[in-house]
């Protein structure tokens, strides 16, 4: 039977472990997307779809923001995972208004966000007014009024906040920015202050520009490829397309983490007949590294290139580079030949030779690419640490050419995007002078709340209306109870989705869910003409996407639409922003785009180029470095590491091979051989032995943080996994509730979510 969704929850009893999968993707992968879209979708909807995933006149993929080819796209330009995502949105199944009369908050509260999420599209705006205790239908216009008076209540619009996830295209995300603008405030919290952040705010500082400066082009040409703290396998599969590709050019791929993780080890191309049957290695070198190493083993690698330097001068350092575009050179080298290698090997949990290895190919490498994501990104020194990546390529001179440069691989598939268009709590002057003088409206200048800070004003009743344009705030954030307090205290919580999730019952006094169109959907003005949205890759590539699927149900709106409608109701008719007829006509937002952001000029026309058009990046484009200095700058910091306290363990949380974030596909983390279940731990053998317990025994998770507040997750079976002593990994968002609040890397302000101390106790059921 197709559609029908599951009934009972996950049964954690049921886990089972085998050993990790050696090799990635092949043909397992495609019978395994396959499977899941016809489930999900029926025979026809899925050839329907995923025949034009990623193509010129198809849609974005929701999965992940990783390019396009940019000569020749295959007939099937995704992945197992993308496949997976595009199933899980263009599902038939449906969360109907019936389906809220069924199920109070209360029962739906004790399901899991996999049960939740599986039930289908949402279908209906739906309203939880005070009191009740089931979410009944209401109209979309009494909604917005809904909305506008609670908001016109507030004694500022800084009571507000809202959200966005990084799915929302350009066009919605730039009307949103500028409906909240328009209200009165900058607190536009995102996905992204939890994800990339450290590393727009590293990049910012040493290059001038928060994004990456490679293209896809560039793999082909780069003779290094370095991979730290991600895991492509699973969250960005085409990329190994991409990497096998550059190891065809002859690349050499170092991976740095502390999971071998698979498809970096292993790679079968289901694109590639040759592929299907024969796999190879991605990773020419593997560093498996300590939890928060990094940052010690760039430092470390700093001082080996340096005294490579000393051995044949003018071989390693690039002069002409360091002189004519760079600032701070002195003191980074004076610095680096200090670093102590004794204490990068601790740190790192590596060997003299590995370092020695990896020193040497950056050292004679001619063009080098360094990869990052969360591995990284959610330290407690993440930009530090991304400072480091960074000068180490500066001082070869490895920004601004062919197969050289930085790349951080983002996340959400348009959340490069989203930040282009201004959703961010604190763009800077220019845009927000561009934005008023196009529309004549006064933005607000003060700086507004990122997620951490929002979660703290919710927490304090500052805040009290919470706006979320996508996502799932309450399972995303860390500390999982002080966020749902904090939502619990606010007047009305508002949710424009497209699936059920945990946000929709941890709610306010009063709470609205609004049901939106996805990326796969068919998006027809009131007038009856297909609009098309656009969307900005990893490597700055801005394209449309156009859904073509009929939607499950009449009543779902465009996030467009809602934004335009909402605008209305609140700020009036006489408000100068055009919102009729940006809702009537998309390429009319497109000419304000062009106006207002920058090397957005000619937006309608560029963006129907046959690849799109790529945004400018001065560091790539002319080696050109906008920072203070007007040069790129090599940043100096103290060394910060992870030791591991006696008696505790170090824990990453991480994402399975069947889930996108908080949304849970399925149950089977397939490569690292966990099945049917999520609630285990991956611990060291010798750790597990050392605190006393067997694989496969019960545990509790308990994080230790300054607060002494005692955070604890239960019940998580143990499982022997290759990590370094003293590291752990465990499943998000189920241990998000061990993530306190305050631990957040420094500059970024992003939680610390691979790195949370913690200690293991027995796990004592109770009835
Ligand atoms: N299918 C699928 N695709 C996705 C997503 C998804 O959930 N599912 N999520 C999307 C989003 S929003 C994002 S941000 C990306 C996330 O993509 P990733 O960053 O790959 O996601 P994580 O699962 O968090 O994996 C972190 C990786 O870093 C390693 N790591 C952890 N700590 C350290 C460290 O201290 N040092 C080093 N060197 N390595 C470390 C972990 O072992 C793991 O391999 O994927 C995007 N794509
Ligand atoms: N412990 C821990 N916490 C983490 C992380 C971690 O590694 N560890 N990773 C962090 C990272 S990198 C990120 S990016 C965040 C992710 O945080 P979010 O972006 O908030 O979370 P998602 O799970 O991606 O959001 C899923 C929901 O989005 C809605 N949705 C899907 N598609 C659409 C659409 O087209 N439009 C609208 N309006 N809604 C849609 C659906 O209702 C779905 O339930 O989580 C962060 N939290
Ligand atoms: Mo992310």
């Amino acid at each position: 039977m197709h559609r029908r969704a599951p009934s009972h929850d996950i049964d954690e009893s049921k886990v089972a472990v085998t050993p990790p999968k050696h090799q990635a993707a092949g043909v397992t992968a495609v019978t395994i997307a396959l499977e899941r879209a016809v489930e999900e979708m029926g025979v026809l909807r899925t050839a329907r779809t995923l025949t034009r995933v990623n193509q010129r006149h198809g849609f974005d993929c929701p999965g992940c923001a990783w390019p396009e080819p940019s000569d020749h796209r295959r007939p099937a330009e995704f992945c197992e995972n993308g496949a997976k995502a595009v199933a899980e949105e263009a599902t038939l199944r449906t969360v109907d208004p019936e389906f809220f009369a069924r199920h109070s908050i209360a029962d739906l509260s004790d399901k899991s966000g996999y049960w939740l999420g599986q039930q289908g599209r949402l279908t209906h705006p739906m309203v939880l007014r005070p009191g009740e205790d089931h979410y009944s239908p209401i109209a979309w216009d009494e909604a917005y009024r809904l909305i506008a008076e609670e908001l016109r209540t507030l004694d500022s619009p800084d009571e507000a906040l809202f959200y966005t996830s990084g799915r929302t295209a350009n066009e919605t995300a730039f009307l949103y920015q500028l409906l909240v603008r328009s209200y009165g405030t900058n607190n536009l919290p995102d996905c992204s202050n939890m994800c990339h952040e450290s590393s727009g705010t590293a990049l910012s500082a040493s290059i001038g520009i928060g994004k990456g400066s490679v293209t896809i082009d560039d793999f082909s040409a780069a003779e290094v490829i370095v991979v730290a703290g991600q895991n492509p396998g699973t969250n960005h599969p085409r990329m190994l397309s991409a990497l096998q590709k550059a190891k065809e050019h002859g690349a050499r791929v170092i991976a740095i983490n502390p999971l071998p993780e698979t498809g970096l080890l292993g790679f079968r191309d289901p694109q590639t007949l040759r592929g299907l049957t024969t796999g190879i290695d991605i990773a020419d070198d593997f560093l498996q590294i300590r939890l928060g190493g990094d940052m010690a083993l760039f430092q470390g690698l700093a001082k080996l290139l340096f005294e490579a330097e000393d051995r044949a001068p003018g071989t390693v350092v690039d002069r002409a580079f360091v002189d004519a575009h760079t600032a701070g050179f002195a003191e980074y080298e004076k610095q680096m030949r200090a670093v102590d290698l004794a204490t990068v090997l601790e740190a790192t949990g590596l060997t003299g030779e590995d370092l020695d290895r990896t020193a040497e190919l950056l050292a004679t490498s001619k063009s080098t690419i360094f990869c990052w994501a969360m591995g990284l990104t959610q330290q407690r020194h993440g930009v530090a640490t991304i400072e480091e990546a960074t000068n180490l390529l500066l001082m070869r001179g490895m920004i601004g050419k062919p197969g050289a440069g930085v790349c951080p691989v983002r996340g959400h598939s348009n959340v490069q995007g989203d930040r282009t268009m201004g959703i961010w709590e604190k763009m800077p002057e220019t845009f927000l002078t561009a934005l008023d003088s196009e529309f004549g409206i006064t933005s607000p200048r003060t700086h507004g709340y990122d997620t951490v800070d929002a979660i703290r004003a919710l927490h304090e009743g500052r805040a009290k209306v919470f706006f979320g344009m996508g996502g799932n705030f309450v399972s995303a954030t860390p500390d999982t109870a002080v966020t749902e307090a904090g939502l619990r205290q606010c007047a009305l919580t508002v949710q424009v989705s497209t699936k059920l999730n945990r946000s929709h019952v941890v709610h306010g006094r009063t709470a609205l869910i609004l049901p939106t169109l996805g990326r796969t959907d068919l998006d027809l003005s009131p007038g009856g003409v297909k609009q098309q949205v656009s969307v900005e890759d990893s490597m700055s590539m801005v394209h449309l996407s156009t859904g073509r699927l009929t939607p499950v149900s009449p009543e779902l709106r465009s996030e467009v639409a809602i934004v335009c409608e909402l605008a209305q109701e609140l700020l009036g008719p006489e408000h100068p922003v055009p919102w009729a007829k940006f809702r009537e006509d998309y390429d009319t937002i497109r000419d304000s785009i062009s106006r207002v952001v920058p090397g957005c000029t000619d937006y309608n026309a560029k963006v129907r180029g046959r690849n799109g058009f790529q945004l400018p990046h001065p560091p790539r484009d002319a080696r050109e470095f906008r920072t203070a200095t007007g040069k790129a700058n090599f940043a100096v910091n103290e060394l910060q590491w992870l030791p591991v306290p006696e008696g505790r363990l170090i824990l990453q949380t991480l994402r399975s091979h069947d889930q996108y974030n908080t949304t849970i596909y399925g149950l089977d983390d397939r490569y690292r051989g966990i099945h049917n279940g999520r609630r285990v731990v991956l611990v060291n053998a010798e750790d597990i032995a050392e605190f006393g317990f067997a694989e496969g025994d019960l545990v509790d998770l308990i994080s230790e943080w300054t607060d002494g507040v005692e955070r604890r997750v239960t019940g998580f079976r143990l499982v022997a996994y290759s990590t370094p002593r003293g590291n752990a990994a465990a499943y998000y968002p189920e241990t998000n509730p061990l993530v306190p609040l305050n631990h957040v890397a420094e500059r970024s302000n992003t939680p610390v979510s691979k790195a949370v101390t913690i200690r293991l106790e027995p796990h004592v059921h109770t009835a």
